[in-house]
């Protein structure tokens, strides 16, 4: 019989590789996990809501029922804001970012998160995600800032996501590899499913909304229709696999390799225009992918050796096996 691991478990393991660490780190992943499990049980719940009440009516306790992108929010605020582990948050759903509450003990890390990633998908029962990025405090003085939140994602010490699809995934990194944990929901616990996930170097399909062609750059277009020649390795063209929910995309390119793009609009060639957000999207799974073994772009850079200068910055973002993404990159830059 194999052994049984459970994140917590894993999460200790990874710790004592470090002989100087809290057990601080530990706590806030534990406080996470509680978090992903309570959205887990919501999310499963989406269909129900016609019976338990309609968004922004009040259900049967006569409470209000919040959007789940909402809910999944105040879920995570709630869950972290206590721990004592945090000294700042961010959210891809508020403006600014988000102070520890006066009352409660500060920490030296920074967590940004996307609460509910792709939440549009949630009535027709497509998979969303929770995606999450860690920092070590950079700031000093009483009181944490957005500063500490203006970051390279080559500072993050710890990036992951949960997928909440035919079944809960959470698949996180510390800069040890990736692992990837599936909630048995009979026991309520991530158990250690996929350990030390790598990214096959080259794939077979390709993800984008090929709808937006015509407001791609000449490069992007090329490539795209590149793959849709002959390829010369698997002797058939690329396949296109795209769900619209980016944590979906990405888990599924993670697992048997492929590239997801999400290239800039060129409509107004001067201004091109980007959809998906540096600090709660394209950082975490950028550390993610290149500790499977991949690579993170926007076509001309690394996306990790990007320096945020606003927390809902957005970048155009090319992700997946390695040899893909390289490919890409010269498509892009016309070499
Ligand atoms: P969201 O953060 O508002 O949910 O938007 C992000 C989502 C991603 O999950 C997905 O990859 C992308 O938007 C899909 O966009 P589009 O519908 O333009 O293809
Ligand atoms: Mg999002």
């Amino acid at each position: 019989m194999q052994k049984v691991v459970t994140v917590q478990r894993h999460i200790v393991e990874q710790e004592r590789l470090y002989p100087k660490a809290s057990g601080d780190f530990t706590g806030l992943l534990w406080d996470l996990t509680i978090a992903a499990k309570t959205i887990s049980r919501e999310v499963n719940k989406a269909g129900l809501a016609d019976i338990l009440g309609l968004t922004g009516e009040k259900n049967i306790h006569g409470e209000e029922v919040k959007k789940l992108d909402a809910y999944a929010n105040e879920r995570i605020i709630k869950s972290m804001e206590h721990g004592g582990h945090l000294c700042i948050m961010a959210s891809e759903e508020n403006d600014d970012v988000i102070p520890i509450p006066e009352e409660f003990p500060r920490g030296k890390y920074v967590l940004m998160f996307d609460p509910l990633d792709g939440s549009s998908n949630i009535d027709a029962n497509v998979s969303v995600g929770t995606i999450f990025s860690i920092y070590r405090r950079k700031t000093t003085g009483k009181d944490a800032s957005v500063d500490d939140c203006l970051r390279k994602g080559t500072e993050q010490v710890a990036a992951g996501y949960i997928v909440y699809g035919s079944s809960t995934m959470m698949v996180y990194t510390t800069g040890q590899g990736v692992h990837g944990f599936t909630l048995d929901p009979g026991i309520g616990e991530f158990l250690l499913s996929h350990e030390n996930i790598r990214i096959p170097l080259k794939g077979k399909t390709y993800s984008v909304n090929e709808g937006n062609t015509f407001t791609w750059d000449e490069g992007t277009k090329k490539y795209i229709n590149h793959l849709k020649e002959s390829d010369t390795v698997t002797g058939r063209p690329y396949s296109l696999r795209y769900v619209g929910s980016l944590v979906a995309d990405f888990h599924r390119n993670l697992l048997y390799g492929g590239i997801f793009l999400y290239p800039a609009d060129y409509k107004d060639p001067k201004k091109p225009k980007a959809k998906l957000r540096l600090l709660y999207e394209a950082n975490p799974l950028a550390f993610i992918v290149e500790q499977a073994g991949g690579m993170a772009s926007t076509g001309k850079e690394r996306i990790l050796d990007i320096q945020a200068t606003g927390l809902h910055q957005k970048v155009p973002l090319i992700i997946g096996s390695k040899e893909d993404v390289l490919t890409y990159e010269k498509f892009f830059n016309n070499r």
